[in-house]
């Protein structure tokens, strides 16, 4: 049911943008902080992330315990995960059970998109516009519109030709779609395209990956989780959680206790495989010297090529699927279930478009510059305008003639990511300049939707109107954001967190590096001197 329409001279305390997992936690604490709140979310329904990816295999990469709410003993005590990762029906079911438990769900608008939030400065207020001509006058914005959410439709020649069926990772039909004896084109190798391809396989006639760069990835070594296991985790939980709080990535996670430069090539190697067997992403984590130094980097890159050659029998193809690119890690590092395996597959083929790019999309399927290729449907897994998109596209427009969208045209400037200045009022969660996509978005979510809530409790109990960060502290905190970053290997890859992936993006490395621990501690120190950074007024 959607959210009522308020009156236009209502003023509400907070209209918060998003119902997935930052979203559902915000109106958690919102109603529970007594505020006078309305939720606006472009889905059906809750989830967010996990509302529109719903491709086959479509799975968290952060173990399922952690992947999870923190903020509710008996939550935690009444939900079982019953995998390691968790698909992402499991972690739909887990988002729409928060939901109804807390009965959060009749505070969201759903099904309407917000298309502008146009700040007044007179009357200190926020004027949020939906699609469908609604407006929400409101003290605050929060926006919890997802950091991996504005998907990218490639400009490809000819794609509105294509007769079959087209199919975006991204957005992905509700109805549960039948590949059974058709023939199936994937574009895309990144995170989506490579959980889905093993499962597309065994469902269709044939499946053609059309590869423009090769990723990393290892293997999930996703497993049900024991019944001994599940009783560990609820004895050791709250300990796990707090432990987490202050992790570099907001989950447990160890590194080797030497650099990889300074053991034996034989040590190197145990513990590279150690990681291997172990599954998942923390592999890029094997060595702490991994992500900063391309000599440690090299090794863990060298052992990665060498499982691939070992895996996928056809040299020219395991060679295709070698990334020459960039140091591994430094893209987001993939974790999937049976890919290199699938390449040994009769039905799959693997396009290799830096030897052969795509001509066009024609009514039959793909045209590269040497063959062509007859399909049914086409699966793209093209990626995201990422950490900006789904900000920019709002027409956001805040004090003194900002507008969002130009003042971000050269890379985004925040105030711990939580702020922006020029835009009273306005928070944005797990966006540019806040850990965000490098941390577990769980626990980040809860440190930054706690943090902002403290932010509003304390502009009411002081009578603030408005509260913005000022220029000079969100110039710092960017900069400082430059630095750790150039400090890492991160900067010598063309990925999403640099903002390569979309044509005229200013590159820049948006999330902040420097780790979650650390950056719970900023923030807790700028609210802990009253808003050190923050013009109150
Ligand atoms: O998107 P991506 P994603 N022609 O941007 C290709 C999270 N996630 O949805 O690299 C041909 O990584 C593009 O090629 P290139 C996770 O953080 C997590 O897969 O630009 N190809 C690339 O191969 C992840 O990193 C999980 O050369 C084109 C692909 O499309 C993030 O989301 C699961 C093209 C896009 O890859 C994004 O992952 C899923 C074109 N015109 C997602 N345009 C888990 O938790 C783009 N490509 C496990």
């Amino acid at each position: 049911m959607n959210a009522p329409t308020p009156t236009s001279s209502e003023v509400r305390d907070l209209v918060i943008v998003g119902a997935g997992l930052a979203g559902i936690y915000a109106m958690y604490r919102a109603l529970e902080e007594g505020l006078g709140v309305v939720g606006v979310e472009a889905g059906e329904s809750v989830g967010g992330t996990w509302y529109w990816n719903r491709y086959p295999g479509a799975r968290c990469d952060v173990e399922s315990v952690d992947y999870s709410y923190s903020f509710d003993r008996e939550l935690e005590k009444d939900w079982r995960w019953t995998e390691r990762f968790a698909t992402q029906p499991e972690i739909l079911a887990y988002l729409d059970h928060v939901a109804d438990r807390y009965d959060l769900r009749r505070h969201f608008a759903f099904g309407r998109r917000v298309t502008a939030a146009h700040f007044d400065e007179r009357a200190s207020t926020w004027t949020v516009t939906l699609d469908d001509g609604t407006r929400h006058r409101t003290r605050f914005v929060m926006m919890a519109t997802g950091c991996l959410s504005a998907p990218i439709r490639p400009d490809l020649p000819g794609i509105d030709d294509f007769a079959g069926a087209t199919l975006f990772t991204a957005q992905w039909p509700t109805e549960p779609v039948d590949l059974a004896g058709k023939r199936v084109g994937l574009i895309g190798t990144g995170s989506s395209g490579i959980q889905a391809a093993p499962i597309i396989a065994e469902q269709a006639q044939s499946l053609t990956v059309f590869q423009r760069s090769a990723n990393y990835t290892v293997p999930a070594r996703n497993r049900p989780l024991t019944e001994a296991e599940q009783q560990e985790i609820q004895e050791t939980y709250p300990q796990r959680r707090e432990a987490s709080r202050y992790a570099p990535a907001g989950s447990l996670s160890t590194t080797h206790a030497q650099k990889a430069t300074e053991v034996s090539a034989e040590e190197r190697e145990r513990a590279f495989e150690a990681r291997w067997q172990e599954g998942g992403v923390l592999f890029a984590k094997t060595f702490p010297d991994q992500s900063s130094d391309l000599v440690a980097n090299d090794y863990a890159r060298e052992f990665a090529e060498a499982k691939i050659r070992a895996i996928v029998q056809d040299p020219q193809v395991a060679d295709d699927l070698i990334p020459k690119d960039h140091p591994i890690g430094t893209k987001r590092i993939v974790t999937d279930t049976g890919y290199y395996e699938m390449y040994n597959r009769d039905n799959v083929e693997l396009v290799n478009l830096r030897r052969h790019p795509i001509e066009q999309v024609t009514a039959w399927g793909i045209k590269t510059d040497d063959a062509s290729y007859e399909l049914d449907v086409l699966v793209f897994a093209t990626g995201f305008d990422a950490l900006t998109g789904a900000l920019t596209s709002i027409d956001l427009r805040g004090a003194r003639g900002a507008v969002l969208a130009e003042e971000w045209a050269d890379g985004p400037e925040t105030y711990l990511g939580l702020g922006v200045a020029g835009f009273p009022n306005l928070i944005t969660l797990n966006g540019p300049g806040s850990p965000s996509v490098l941390a577990n978005m769980s626990t980040h979510t809860e440190q930054q939707v706690d943090w902002a809530m403290d932010l509003i409790r304390y502009c009411r109990a002081h009578g603030i109107d408005q509260a913005e960060p000022r220029r000079d502290a969100a110039e710092k905190w960017t900069e400082h954001l430059g630095e750790v970053a150039e400090g890492t290997l991160f900067v010598k890859a063309a990925s999403w967190y640099m903002g390569a992936n979309v044509e005229g993006k200013k590159r820049t490395f948006m999330p902040y590096i420097g780790g979650f621990g650390n950056y719970r501690r900023a923030c807790d120190e700028v609210r802990d001197t009253g808003y050190e950074g923050y013009v109150l007024t």
